[in-house]
């Protein structure tokens, strides 16, 4: 009996030591870590940390920013020596920013000089060449469906832009529907509603082959009949020549444009890796579609990124969105501001 009372005082004994030991280790994570050093460093990575679009459009643009380092290198003066002249302007031309905005650069710096820098005079004077115009419109008239109509050349990323477009119109709230106007092969309609299926938007598709006005006319009566809030319409970047492609665009244009459709954009894309090509592709457009704006593609990975400023002043329409990849975040409202600073900045 006794050694039982004294095997159960042991155990009682032992238990209590392990609860003890237990309650003691518990306690040492809930000591107060060191924090001190903290706020110090989480306000300092906050305010230094540039907006994401100027990070991108430089990191993207790295290639035609590479091209003015030569302008960055040159030092600041009030009288140009024609050597320095001859290097601003090897550099304007191969930047595709064209002859005229060149010439107009150079006769600047010539009678002005550069006393804060060539880079910054240069960025100045390029700077006020881009004062077109950027906004766009997603309203139409009382009872009316807003439609965005996109043209262009094949391959120059209509649908891509589109796509990029509906994502943007999504994210601000509206119900997007997709035209698949280009009729002219039948993978275009199926690319087309992969980027419906990506963003969220509906779809109205016809066969290769079909009318593309009537696709679109299509397109508008589900979109006014389904209150959907906004039409892009993609259409063809080819024809069996260029006369009736044109042709068919204002076609497209009329049917778009009549009740309860109203075309509020259109929007003619151009690849900026063709350089001046893009201008005279563009003048053949201009005349035929009512253009109100530029999407200017690819921008990434070419070293013409001066196009930008040799379309502005050569067809006098905006460029109001540029394509800097292939994803669909891809695409930037184009701000003059900052693309001249992601190719001038010091
Ligand atoms: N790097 C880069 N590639 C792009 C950009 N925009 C479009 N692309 C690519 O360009 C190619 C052609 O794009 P599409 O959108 O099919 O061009 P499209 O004008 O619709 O061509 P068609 O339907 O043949 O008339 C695709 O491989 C796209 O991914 C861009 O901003 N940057
Ligand atoms: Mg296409």
């Amino acid at each position: 009996m006794i050694a039982l009372y004294i095997v159960l005082a042991i155990v009682v004994v032992a238990a209590l030591v392990i609860v003890v030991r237990r309650r003691g280790r518990r306690r040492v994570p809930q000591l107060a870590p060191p924090r001190a050093a903290m706020p110090e460093v989480l306000v300092t990575e906050v305010t230094s940390m540039p907006s994401l679009t100027t990070v991108r459009l430089e990191e993207r643009l790295a290639t035609s920013r590479g091209v003015f380092d030569r302008v960055r290198s040159l030092s600041p003066s009030d009288h140009l020596s024609e050597e320095q002249l001859a290097v601003v302007e090897e550099v304007l031309l191969r930047s595709d920013v064209g002859l005229t905005t060149a010439n107009a650069v150079l006769e600047e710096l010539r009678s002005h000089g550069a006393p804060d820098g060539v880079a910054a005079a240069v960025r100045e004077i390029l700077l006020s060449s881009l004062s077109g115009d950027r906004t766009t419109s997603a309203e139409a008239d009382e009872g009316r469906v807003p439609v965005w109509l996109f043209v262009g050349v094949n391959g120059v990323g209509k649908t891509t832009t589109i796509g990029k477009l509906a994502k943007r119109n999504h994210d601000a709230g509206r119900s997007v529907l997709l035209a698949a106007g280009d009729t002219f092969r039948a993978a275009a309609a199926d690319q087309l509603e992969q980027w419906a299926t990506r963003t969220d938007s509906g779809i109205v598709r016809a066969n290769e082959g079909a009318d593309p006005g009537s696709v679109v006319h299509d397109a508008i009566g589900r979109a006014s009949a389904k209150g959907f809030d906004i039409v892009l319409a993609d259409t063809a970047g080819r024809r069996a020549n260029s006369t009736n492609l044109l042709d068919e665009l204002s076609k497209v244009r009329r049917v778009a444009d009549r009740a309860p459709g109203q075309v509020v954009e259109t929007l003619l894309v151009l690849d900026a890796t063709t350089g001046q090509n893009a201008l005279s592709q563009a003048q053949e457009f201009l005349a035929a579609s009512g253009v109100t704006g530029i999407v200017l593609t690819k921008l990434d990975g070419t070293a013409r990124g001066g196009i930008v400023i040799a379309i502005e002043r050569d067809l006098g329409v905006p460029v109001k969105f540029v394509g800097v990849g292939e994803g669909v975040d891809d695409l930037i409202v184009f701000d003059p501001e900052e693309f001249v600073d992601s190719l001038l900045s010091t």
